[in-house]
């Protein structure tokens, strides 16, 4: 029997417009840049992955254009020729020649197991061992940077029955006006909503201290990276002064930082990406680490487009706990899709596909129309 052989990896980078400005600690977003690849097999098979950042370098290492450079020129030729159905070893060979870029590999090995899903007729979850759920429970940014603005989209998410837990991004400006607009939205939405913040490491371990007590007073759930993410000593004091759980989010940048943040006790909740860890099946390495360990989870994203986020999804259905749901939102941040079917969002989920691979299918002429050139 002929193996199927992989054939070709094809890079494309796509900029879709936001449903209005995106405000982190190191960014303010216009638009979303998704690089999105596109891997051809012998048996005639496609497998799409994607691999997507905040902000060109603001938010992490690799950004669009050095992903789509190091996939072209360091995975592409490591790949062609390998059997295509054998992720392992596809895998590993890249395990041996490339360090580092998870955001790529996350690409890599996304878009094998699409293709094997396919092939063989199952779906990613599937293919990973299994889901025990259907939908994830999906968290939204407010991110408009004005507190009346951010009422107003929670309160019309709430409506629409897609949102009740809700992240605030925080940490660009004084910590005490960032307290106040927290503490009014908390007291707003009330007990209709989670209400939690990212500060995406903005804050110093002495402003941390005090931030976190006060944000614990006014009712917030869930505090993610309040200080930098090289930290892990810090980090663990602060975790264990804070009256709300600390998530750790930027100090994940591979399956080893999971190993040794869960070492050092730096913070009892994990935000899972696929992109930090390099791929679906590389993100399991880190939720089991961390459920080894008594750490609860959070699906967490970097505001992928839809490929990048039922490919987090399929991972994540297979968990056995999911204690803070996740923020699998990205497509909802953009004006534009790429697919033919968008992802279902209902009844506050995301609904995970049950066709075979990811479940999706790309627009030939939107990404004609939305790849840069
Ligand atoms: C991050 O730091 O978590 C996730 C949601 C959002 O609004 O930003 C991202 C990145
Ligand atoms: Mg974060």
């Amino acid at each position: 029997m002929s193996v199927p052989l992989i054939e070709s990896l094809e890079t494309l980078i796509v900029d879709l417009p936001t449903i209005r400005p995106h405000k982190l600690a190191m960014h303010t977003m216009q638009r979303q840049t998704l690089v999105i690849l596109r891997l051809r097999c012998s048996d005639g098979i496609e497998g799409v992955g994607e691999a997507t950042t905040i902000g060109g370098l603001a938010y992490a290492g690799e950004s669009p254009e050095s992903i789509k450079t190091n996939i072209d020129t360091y995975f592409a030729p490591l790949l062609i020729g390998q059997p295509a159905g054998n992720i392992n070893a596809a895998m590993l060979r890249i395990d041996r020649n490339v360090r580092a870029n998870t955001f790529a590999r996350s690409a890599v090995e996304t878009a094998l197991l699409d293709a094997q899903g396919k092939r063989l007729g199952l779906p990613v979850a599937e293919l990973l061992g299994g889901r025990v759920r259907d939908g994830l429970e999906v968290a939204w940014t407010l991110a408009s940077g004005n507190t009346a603005t951010d009422i107003e989209e929670a309160e019309r998410m709430l409506d629409l029955r897609r949102h009740r837990i809700f992240k605030l991004k925080i940490g660009s400006r004084d910590a005490s006006l960032d307290i106040a607009h927290v503490a009014a939205i908390k007291r707003a939405l009330g007990d209709r909503a989670s209400v939690r913040v990212d500060v995406n490491q903005a804050w110093s371990e002495a402003v941390a201290m005090r931030a976190c007590q006060a944000l614990g007073d006014a009712g917030v759930d869930l505090i993610e990276q309040p200080i930098p993410r090289q930290d892990v000593q810090a980090q663990a004091r602060v975790s264990a002064r804070s009256p709300a759980p600390i998530m750790a989010d930027e100090a994940i940048e591979s399956v080893e930082d999971s190993f040794n943040l869960a070492r050092a006790g730096a913070a009892p909740v994990f935000a899972l990406k696929i992109a930090k860890n390099g791929g679906p099946r590389a993100v399991l390495r880190s939720a089991h680490i961390a459920e080894a360990a008594g750490i609860a989870l959070y699906g967490g994203t970097m505001l992928e487009g839809s490929v990048g986020t039922l490919a987090s999804a399929h991972a994540f259905a297979t968990l056995s706990k999911l204690e803070w749901h996740t923020e699998l939102f990205g497509p909802l941040l953009l004006t534009e899709d790429i697919l033919v079917e968008v992802p279902v969002y209902r009844d506050f989920e995301l609904k995970i596909p049950t066709t075979p691979g990811l479940g999706v299918t790309l627009d030939e002429e939107r990404l004609q129309h939305f790849r840069r050139r």
